[in-house]
C-alpha cells in the first residue's frame, strides 16, 4: 500500500495490518492507512528501547535540547498542515486543531529548556563528615498510552518530558488517531534521535497495550484514557512494581451563583460542555445553578447553545465538529434515552443531525431539572451532553459538586471572594476555575485530578513516571571542601 504508515522501531519503519483512518466529518474521506503493530513487533520495540537507554540516559543535556527544540520548531512552523491533519482526523474544528499543534510545540519548548535546567541538591547529613547528594535520573523505558481527543497534545505531554530527562519510550497513540501521532514521531526522529529510544507503535488496545501492560521491561507507563483501562493498566504496573501514571474520567462540575454574571457563565458553559464536541476529561457536564436564577439561566443556555454551528471541521463557520465515531454518537444517543427515562427534561439537542457530508453529527445536549443521583449526573459520558442539576445557595452546591466519584476540574461563577476562595480551598478536585471554564489548560504546571479521576503522579510533576529521585551520600564533591564524604 502506497501511503502505508509504517511503526518506527528501532530506528526502522516496518510493516504491519494496515488500517484506514477515517474522518469522521465524511466517512468517504480516508486521512491515510496507518500500519497496525503486533505482539512481537511490541515487543521487540521494548526491547530497543531497553537497548537504547544506557546511552541516551547519558546524552548530554544539550543534545536532548536540541533535539526537543528543533521538533517544537518544526511543530510550529508547520501547524496550520499538522491541525488540519489533526482536525482531519479526530473531528475537533480547525481552530481547536491549530490550537492543539501549537500547544504541542509549546510543550516542546518548554521542556527543551528543562532539559537544560535538571538539577539536584546537596545538603549535609545527619551522619558526621558525610554529605548527601539527591540526584534525579532516569527511569528507563517509558510505555505512553494516548487517547484519541487530543491526537497531538497528549503525545506531546508525554513525550517530552519523557525524553527530555533522558528516558526511551515505546509510544502507543489511540487506534482511531494515528495520523497526528505518527508525524510527531516523524519530526522527533528527523530531529536526531539515536535509533530505539523512541519507538512507534500503532495498533489495538487489545494487542500493543495489552504486550505494554505485560512486559516487565517497561518500568513506567503513563496513560490518558477510560477509567476502566486506567484500573486495569494500574493493576498490570503494581504486578510488575512498575510505576505508574493515569489520567482518567471526569464528571466536571460548573456551579452558577445567583451574584454571577450570567454572561460570563454561559460561556463557560457553552465551551467547557461542548466544544471539542464534549470529547475532554475536563468538559464541564454538571451544572449546578442556584434556584434563584435557574430558568432565567437555562433559557439563555438554551438560547447560545441553538445558535451553535455544527458541521465538517473544516469548514471555516463551524463551531462544533462531528462526534468521534458511531460506537461514541450511539453510546451518547443511548445517555440521552437514560436522561430522558430518568425524568430529566430535555431543553435543547441530543439529535443525529445530516450535513452535506456523511459523518457523525449530533446537536449539544442540554438536560435540565436533572437530580445528581441520575445516570447522566454520575456517568462520563464523553460527548456533547449536560445536565443542568438546581439548588439552593452555594453550600448546597458545594456538596452536588463534590457528590461524585471523579475529581478532574471543578469551575464555579460567581462575583463573591468570599464564595470563590472556599471554592478553591473546598472543591474536591485537581483544578479548579474560577469564572473560567472547567476545560483547557496551562502545559507548564502540574495537571491531574483526585478520586477517580487520577492515579499515581500528575502530569509535568510528569516527572515520576518519567524521573526517579535518588539520594545517596557523595562520593565526589563538586566543589571541592564543601564535601567530606567516604569513598564507599
Ligand atoms: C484541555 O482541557 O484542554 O483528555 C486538556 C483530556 C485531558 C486534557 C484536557 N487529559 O481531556
Amino acid at each position: 500500500m502506497s501511503d502505508l504508515h509504517k511503526n518506527l522501531i528501532d530506528g526502522a519503519w516496518v510493516d504491519g495490518d494496515a488500517a484506514p483512518n477515517v474522518n469522521p466529518s465524511d466517512v468517504s474521506d480516508i486521512v491515510g492507512h496507518y500500519a497496525r503493530a503486533s505482539a512481537d513487533q511490541t515487543r521487540t520495540a521494548i526491547g530497543a528501547a531497553r537497548a537504547a537507554f544506557a546511552d541516551w540516559s547519558r546524552s548530554s543535556p544539550l543534545v536532548r535540547h536540541g533535539i526537543l527544540r528543533r521538533a517544537s520548531d518544526e511543530i510550529l512552523a508547520r501547524k496550520d498542515e499538522l491541525g488540519r491533519l489533526l482536525s482531519r482526523e479526530e473531528g475537533k474544528t480547525l481552530a481547536e486543531g491549530v490550537g492543539e499543534v501549537t500547544r504541542a510545540a509549546q510543550i516542546f519548548d518548554f521542556f527543551a529548556g528543562e532539559a537544560l535546567r535538571l538539577a539536584g541538591e546537596i545538603l549535609p547529613s545527619v551522619r558526621p563528615g558525610v554529605g548527601v547528594e539527591i540526584t534525579r535520573e532516569a527511569v528507563g523505558v517509558v510505555g505512553i498510552i494516548t487517547p484519541w481527543n487530543f491526537p497531538i497534545a497528549i503525545p506531546a505531554w508525554k513525550l517530552a518530558p519523557a525524553l527530555c530527562y533522558g528516558n526511551t519510550v515505546v509510544f502507543k497513540p489511540a487506534d482511531l488517531v494515528p495520523g497526528s501521532a505518527w508525524a510527531l514521531v516523524d519530526i522527533l526522529n528527523r530531529a536526531g534521535l539515536q535509533k530505539g529510544v523512541l519507538n512507534l507503535v500503532m495498533g489495538r488496545g487489545s494487542v500493543v497495550g495489552q504486550t505494554m501492560a505485560d512486559s516487565p521491561d517497561i518500568d513506567a507507563l503513563t496513560f490518558t484514557g477510560s477509567q476502566g483501562t486506567g484500573a486495569a493498566l494500574a493493576l498490570a504496573s503494581a504486578r510488575h512494581m512498575r510505576k505508574s501514571q493515569m489520567e482518567m474520567g471526569g464528571k466536571n462540575p460548573f456551579v452558577v451563583l445567583a451574584d454571577a454574571d450570567l454572561s460570563i457563565a454561559a460561556d463557560c458553559v457553552v465551551n467547557g460542555a461542548f466544544f471539542s464536541t464534549g470529547q475532554r476529561c475536563t468538559a464541564s457536564s454538571r451544572i449546578i445553578v442556584d434556584k434563584a436564577v435557574y430558568s432565567g439561566f437555562v433559557d439563555l443556555l438554551a438560547e447560545r447553545i441553538q445558535g451553535l454551528r455544527i458541521g465538517h471541521a473544516l469548514r471555516d463557520d463551524t463551531q462544533i465538529g462531528p462526534v468521534v465515531d458511531e460506537s461514541q454518537l450511539s453510546q451518547n444517543e443511548s445517555y440521552i434515552a437514560k436522561g430522558k427515562a430518568e425524568g430529566a427534561r430535555l431543553v435543547t439537542g441530543g439529535d443525529r443531525l445530516n450535513r452535506d457530508t456523511e459523518g457523525f453529527f449530533q446537536s449539544p445536549a442540554l438536560f435540565a431539572d436533572c437530580t445528581n443521583d441520575m445516570v447522566i449526573a454520575r456517568e462520563e459520558i464523553f460527548g456533547p451532553v449536560a445536565a443542568v442539576i438546581p439548588v439552593d445557595g452555594y453550600d448546597e452546591a458545594l456538596a452536588v459538586a463534590n457528590d461524585t466519584p471523579f475529581g478532574l476540574s471543578a469551575g464555579i461563577a460567581t462575583t463573591s471572594l468570599k464564595h470563590a476562595t472556599d471554592f478553591r480551598r473546598n472543591a474536591e478536585a485537581g483544578m479548579v476555575m474560577i469564572n473560567l471554564p472547567t476545560a483547557g489548560v496551562d502545559f507548564h504546571v502540574p495537571f491531574g485530578g483526585r478520586k477517580a479521576s487520577s492515579f499515581g503522579p500528575a502530569n509535568r510533576d510528569a516527572m515520576p513516571p518519567n524521573f526517579s529521585p535518588r539520594s545517596r551520600p557523595l562520593t565526589r564533591s563538586p566543589n571541592a571542601g564543601q564535601c567530606k564524604g567516604p569513598t564507599p
